[in-house]
């Protein structure tokens, strides 16, 4: 926030040495998030809009090669700092229009006539630094298995190195939480009301044997497929793990389900020593020690936990 105040008050200053240059009389940009259009092909660009009392943008253009195609992620890198120096290509742009912007200004391949750009300062220096972290997609559930954080069973019930609350199958079965939970009609419930086929007071999703016959679900399947709940391993619409009367069991299990969850990843964007310069000729500089661009938070993502540096997917 200094900065930003620190900006206005510059610009205004300069503003009110120049007579008959238009006044800025706000470069305060109310929301710090940053928006974005993907790259095809052309360098990338972010950018904030102001439509209210003043037509104004800044905008970040960048060929860097560290920084995502993708319009919705910046990047999911959260070990390194992007770090890079403007110049001819990587820019800065800030500008004042006579009319309403939105984001096809920016996002167009071919800028539009209007409205017609009556201000403009570009970088003449400066260095982009990026910090990146995740962030929690969904608060209350974080691994979105159906069961919220404050109910999730403290610890790591099946010992697989997932906390339960990251855990997508929280007793290692092969079954996910998610179908573990549901309840139809006629189902066992334990006293908690959690569906308990067995009703040994252990719900399914916690329970590794959820028929209770002595083969643990995880086994419960043939040897076409390894997952318990595949069409396979279904007779009469109930699935062997869940029949306490049949014990198909395979002692060769490999599979594990892969646990996937969703994130998003929340990127800080400060320009270091920034020099703008007006181009209206006059060659007037505006400087900031540190200018703080903004946010810009990706669309959700699924990534896997423990990591194995696959590239996280899209939704
Ligand atoms: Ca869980
Ligand atoms: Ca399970
Ligand atoms: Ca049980
Ligand atoms: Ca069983």
């Amino acid at each position: 926030m200094r900065n930003i105040f620190y900006i206005t008050f510059l610009l205004i200053v300069f503003s009110s040495c120049n007579d008959g240059d238009i006044i800025i009389n706000n470069f305060e940009f109310e929301d710090a998030s940053i928006k974005s259009c993907g790259k095809n092909g052309r360098p990338k660009v972010f950018f904030k809009i102001n439509t209210e009392n003043v037509f104004e943008s800044i905008s970040l253009v960048t060929n860097n090669t560290a920084i995502s195609d993708s319009a919705s992620i910046l990047t999911t890198n959260i070990e390194n700092v992007i770090r890079f120096d403007l110049d001819n290509i990587n820019k800065i742009n800030y500008r004042v229009y006579d009319g309403t912007i939105t984001s096809d200004y920016f996002c167009n391949s071919l800028p539009p006539s209007t409205p017609k750009v009556i201000q403009e300062f570009i970088s003449v220096g400066g260095t982009v630094v990026i910090t990146t972290e995740t962030a929690t997609a969904n608060e209350t559930d974080t691994d979105g298995d159906g069961v919220p954080n404050n109910e999730e069973e403290p610890g790591d019930t099946d010992d697989d190195g997932i906390l339960n609350i990251n855990d997508i199958d929280d007793d290692g079965d092969n079954v996910l939480t998610k179908v573990e939970i549901t309840n139809g009609s006629g189902d066992e419930v334990n006293a908690a009301g959690d569906r308990d086929t067995d009703q040994d007071g252990i719900p399914n999703y916690l329970d590794d044997d959820d028929d209770g016959d002595g083969k643990l679900t995880k086994f419960e399947v043939q040897e076409a497929d390894q997952l318990p709940t595949d069409a396979e391993n279904i007779e009469n619409e109930l699935a062997f793990y869940l029949d306490r009367t049949k014990t198909n069991a395979l002692s060769e299990v490999t599979a594990t389900i892969q646990n996937k969850i969703d994130t998003k990843y929340r990127s800080f964007i400060t320009i270091q020593n920034l020099k703008l310069q007006n181009q209206d000729g006059s060659g007037e500089e505006i400087s900031f020690s540190s200018y703080e661009f903004g946010e810009f938070l990706s669309n959700t993502v699924k990534i896997v936990i423990p990591s194995n540096n696959t590239t996280p997917e899209e939704n």
